[in-house]
């Protein structure tokens, strides 16, 4: 099922809201003087193409935009840990200006949720009288906030609250609980009192746990869909975050100080920025457009261009990655973007001789800018990444061709912009098919040939918040167990073959793998190093290199569950994940004040 959506109109916050609520904050942050550590979870066992690099070497922007909202509320006290760059991080340890922190963020994508329930589970190791507010959010949070509340009687964990939503879901939390908060008072104590009160009930985009015992729910209630923040030039400044990241360490407790600002760069040489929000598509496996309520949302073209000039001067960051579902979603706004950072200068030197970015697009929107290429690439884009799927349209219909296909990326090459494609297999799609273009290695050859610089080929997974989720449990797609073992969060990454309708479906898995071997090899290396006509020649190697490396890490990983496909027991999931105890919606207004258990309806029961 998709994410709900508001009720139309009421979708947005009140422009202006969101920066109101920070200065209101600011005005009492010196009185609480929080201190908070926001932690990234990430799970190792994740790392293979074709996320090799960008998954240890982009800070996610998630975390650094909660860390800047923090600091431009006034809660200086605040550090950033990735678990990207910190394995060995254990909450229960850490300490900040000597004290154990007041909050304890934790975000999670859903297939890094095992590290995340961890580090939860450490953190609750602290004496209740000194432990902080845990708060969960992120992707997980935000399309299946009711799998981060235990429910084993032996095993008690979980945050004491979710936010199913942005940063001013999180803000708008604090001004709550800061209203109500004594002098000194446990951040967890006052959280008590506010859930038993009922004064959580109004913020929508919550859900926390209810139930004698701390870390059993007996109820879970959800304050319902967020209201997002429209003009994205709300958001705090992005450059903030960086400064608050814990340096890479060994150790289980936290530094005496962030990363230096000089070495920002070296840890993080690409940084991930917000510009714009949402995707007019609708394609069923994707969550994206319910998510964002069917709205578009946009930084300004003059806050971009301030924004990575900010970066780069204070950094010395030279690569971004737009945080874009789909960025030439809306042609005129792309074109007043892209006009914008062409025309913007640090000093004499115009912007986009210093710095080079990419994101993310779609093969019918790049053919309606096509007249624009040269724009965009006079604006620093160098990178493409495009859904191609399957070429031929038979997974899903979105106006793409061969032929489009084609023709997008031989634009964007002679505009020296990299094609970067992302595939999708699938049940029915062959490795190679004989006079047609459906097969996997047939539509990778014709990519190849087309220009594309790198590939990614990702099994296709059932993702939670997407109209094909529960279908794909119902229909008996999903495996649980496969000789023996069960099929972990981590393995949700389109890596792994986790959902298919055949027998023994070990060959998608080595499809997946081939797939790589085709287009990642050392002959293709020398072919592309050979090649003196092609303008992206450069980073064709260098991906080449890449692609070698993280395909051996790829091989090391699946091959065992390949076997297992072959070999073992395959046993698929019975029923649609839900919660196991009662959920109850709160309507976004706030009851009256209970000391026991309110149920006012239950709207998943299992
Ligand atoms: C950039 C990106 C990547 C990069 C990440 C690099 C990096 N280190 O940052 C790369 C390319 C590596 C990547 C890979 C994958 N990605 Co990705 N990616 C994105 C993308 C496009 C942008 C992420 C981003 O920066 N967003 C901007 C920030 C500001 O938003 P955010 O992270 O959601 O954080 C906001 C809120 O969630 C909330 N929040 C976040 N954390 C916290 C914590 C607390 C305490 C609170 C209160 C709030 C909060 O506030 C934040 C500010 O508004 C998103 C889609 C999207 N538009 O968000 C997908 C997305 C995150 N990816 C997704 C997935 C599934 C993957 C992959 C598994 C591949 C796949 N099958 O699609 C791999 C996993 C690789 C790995 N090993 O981790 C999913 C996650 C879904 C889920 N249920 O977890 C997303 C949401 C896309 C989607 N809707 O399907 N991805
Ligand atoms: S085009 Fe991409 S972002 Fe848009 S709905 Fe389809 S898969 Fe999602």
């Amino acid at each position: 099922m998709e994410l709900p959506r508001r009720d139309r109109g009421d979708e947005r916050l009140t422009p202006g809201e969101s920066t109101d609520i920070r200065r209101r904050l600011r005005l009492n942050a010196a009185r609480h003087d929080l201190v908070t550590v926001i932690a990234c979870a990430f799970d190792h066992r994740t790392r293979m193409l074709p996320f090799i690099y960008a998954d240890t070497r982009m800070a996610p922007a998630g975390v650094r935009g909660i860390g800047s909202a923090m600091v431009d509320a006034g809660f200086e006290k605040t550090r950033i840990v990735l678990q990207q760059w910190n394995k060995k991080f254990r909450p229960s340890q850490m300490r900040l200006d000597g004290r154990i922190p007041d909050l304890f963020l934790v975000s999670s994508m859903g297939l890094h949720s095992d590290q995340a329930m961890e580090m939860i589970r450490d953190a609750r190791r602290i004496d209740p009288a000194h432990r902080p507010l845990i708060i969960a959010g992120g992707p997980h949070a935000v399309y299946e906030p009711f799998k981060l509340f235990s429910t084993d009687p032996e095993d008690p964990n979980g945050p004491d609250v979710a936010v199913t939503g942005e940063e001013y879901v999180l803000m708008n939390l604090l001004e709550v609980l800061l209203s109500m908060r004594g002098d000194g008072e446990r951040m967890t104590s006052v959280f008590d009192r506010a859930r038993t009160s009922g004064a959580l009930d109004a913020i929508p985009g919550l859900m926390y746990p209810r139930g004698r015992r701390d870390g059993i729910p007996e109820e879970l209630v959800n304050t319902g869909v967020q209201r997002l923040l429209g003009d994205l030039d709300e958001l705090p400044d992005s450059a903030i975050g960086f400064r608050l990241l814990e340096p890479p360490s060994r150790l289980a407790t936290l530094g005496a100080a962030p990363v230096p600002v000089e070495q920002i760069r070296k840890l993080s040489p690409i940084a991930s920025v917000v510009l714009t929000f949402g995707c007019k598509f609708n394609c069923p496996y994707c969550p994206i457009p319910a998510y964002n309520q069917r709205q578009h949302r946009l930084k300004s073209p003059g806050r971009i261009a301030e924004e990575l000039s900010r970066l780069h001067t204070t950094y010395g960051i030279k690569h971004f990655f737009g945080a874009d579902d789909n960025f030439f979603n809306h042609k005129q706004r792309t074109i007043e973007i892209v006009q914008a950072l062409a025309d913007a200068r640090i000093g004499d030197v115009p912007l986009a001789r210093r710095i080079r970015w990419g994101t993310e697009a779609t093969i019918h929107d790049t053919l309606m800018m096509k007249d624009h290429l040269e724009l965009v690439h006079s604006a620093g884009c160098r990178a493409l990444w495009l859904g191609v799927e399957d070429m031929t349209a038979t997974l899903v219909n979105k106006g793409q061709t061969v032929l489009k296909t084609q023709e997008a990326f031989g634009l964007l090459r002679d505009h020296g912009i990299c094609p970067m494609p992302m595939m999708m297999h699938h049940d029915s799609q062959p490795l190679w098919s004989r006079g047609t273009n459906y097969g996997l290695l047939n539509q990778i050859k014709i990519l190849r040939k087309a220009g594309a610089v790198s590939l990614q080929v990702l099994m296709m997974t059932p993702s939670a918040g997407t109209k094909l989720f529960e279908g794909a449990f119902t229909d008996g797609m999903v495996l649980e167990k496969v000789g023996g073992r069960e099929v972990g969060p981590q393995m949700y990454d389109g890596n792994y073959v986790v959902a298919s309708k055949l027998n023994r479906p070990w060959k998608k898995q080595l499809n997946m793998l081939t797939g790589y071997l085709y287009f990642y090899n050392p002959v293709w290396l020398i072919v592309k190093a050979l090649d003196k006509k092609n303008r992206l020649k450069d980073k064709a190697i260098g991906m080449q290199i890449i692609g070698m490396l993280g395909l051996f890490q790829s091989v090391r990983r699946t091959s065992g569950w390949a076997l297992r496909l072959m070999f073992g027991r395959i046993e698929r999931v019975g029923e649609v994940p839900a919660s196991k105890v009662p959920t109850r919606e709160s309507c976004g207004t706030a009851p009256a004040s209970s000391g026991g258990l309110v149920q006012l309806s239950v709207a998943s029961a299992r």
